[in-house]
């Protein structure tokens, strides 16, 4: 989705030649951010598919760093998954994640890179969390037990970052979105985000002609999404921040090298599934199968800190559901 990035910081600290590395360039978040720096004029963009380099291994990683420099680091490569894979891989959840974030900000460091932005998620917050989440409630309370497993690998990635700045003096920054979507999002039932799974559910229930549509749990747990391309302009305008505003935020007292990145849009499933129902143009109806978890009930992030330095969303969630039925539609043939 093309639209014009919100409030870049000017000028950019990043030149156009900067050498930047996005970790995860096939993911959704990884490609949304190679789509916007090259939007932006960037032309010195590193990417590695994990079949020429996996980033689980600490040595190829080490030599991936000094053959290459990278000055500019977005870490988006992650095992990511909706609440079921979750909840019964916790074993690749933590020990992926713990692996790539290890080996990336640890490379990062010993190659002296400039900046680093760490991407996460707001499931590292309490699940009793007050709302919304403000990014000093990181570790007041107990986590969501579906995606606790990730939760402390991305929480350790935050340690790391914090650690390596007070101790190496590095400017690693970790951002946490909210519930992302958008082009190149995973469209597995039994893997994906809600978003994308009922996208295709009701897809497929409509060609198919089906009386109904399963959603999973009970309907009212509420989430707060955003469209990646968001998440890209926002990952692009908190790495080019001036030195005074970026220091600022690593500095923080009550939450250091913290952001969260948020949209405000917050939904219920039960008020999803319709949106999405009419979107897709499905008549039947829609049945709730309590047997699913809910999942954490809230998670909506503060993301007034970042709104202070002058970024907002762009994308409606109505606007962006439409927009990745489109791409779901033009780009998926396979799966339906
Ligand atoms: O998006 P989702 O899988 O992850 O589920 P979380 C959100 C809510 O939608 C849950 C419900 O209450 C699900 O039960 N839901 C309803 C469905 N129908 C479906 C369906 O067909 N598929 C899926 N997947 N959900 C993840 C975390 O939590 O969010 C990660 O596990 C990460 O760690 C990610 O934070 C952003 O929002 O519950």
């Amino acid at each position: 989705m093309s639209h014009k990035l919100p409030l870049q910081p000017n000028p950019p600290v990043m030149p156009s030649d900067a050498s930047i590395y996005v970790a995860g360039h096939r993911g959704m978040v990884g490609s949304a951010i190679v789509r916007t720096l090259r939007d932006e004029g960037y032309t010195n963009l590193l990417t590695c598919s994990s079949a020429e380099l996996d980033l689980r291994n600490q040595a190829a990683v080490l030599r991936f760093f000094a053959d290459n420099r990278p000055e500019y680091i977005f870490l988006a490569a992650a095992r990511v998954g909706g609440i079921i894979a979750n909840s019964t891989r916790k074993g690749e959840f933590i020990y992926d994640n713990l692996m790539i974030q290890t080996n990336i900000i640890h490379s990062a460091c010993t190659h002296c890179a400039s900046r680093l932005l760490f991407l996460g998620s707001t499931c590292i917050y309490p699940k009793n969390a007050p709302q919304p989440i403000r990014e000093e409630y990181l570790l007041t309370g107990s986590l969501e037990p579906t995606n606790d497993a990730y939760a402390i690998a991305k929480i350790a990635g935050i340690a790391q970052c914090r650690s390596y700045n007070e101790q190496y003096g590095t400017r690693f920054l970790s951002a946490m979105p909210n519930n992302l979507y958008g082009p190149h999002d995973n469209f597995d039932l039994t893997s994906s985000h809600v978003l994308p799974a009922l996208i295709r559910k009701f897809h497929e229930a409509k060609e198919a002609g089906a009386d109904t549509v399963t959603v999973w749990g009970s309907g009212t747990p509420l989430r707060e999404f955003m469209h990646v391309d968001d998440l890209a302009a926002a990952s692009l305008f908190l790495m080019n921040l001036p030195d005074d505003s970026y220091s600022s935020l690593l500095a923080y007292a009550p939450a250091p090298a913290l952001i969260n990145v948020g949209s405000g849009q917050e939904i219920s499933i039960f008020d999803l599934a319709g949106l999405i129902k009419d979107i897709v143009g499905f008549d039947g109806d829609i049945v709730f199968d309590a047997s699913k978890p809910d999942g954490t009930p809230r998670k909506l992030a503060d993301s007034s800190r970042l709104h202070s330095l002058g970024w907002r969303h762009l994308v409606d969630l109505e606007e962006g559901v439409r927009n990745a039925y489109i791409w779901f539609k033009e780009n998926c043939r396979g799966i339906h």
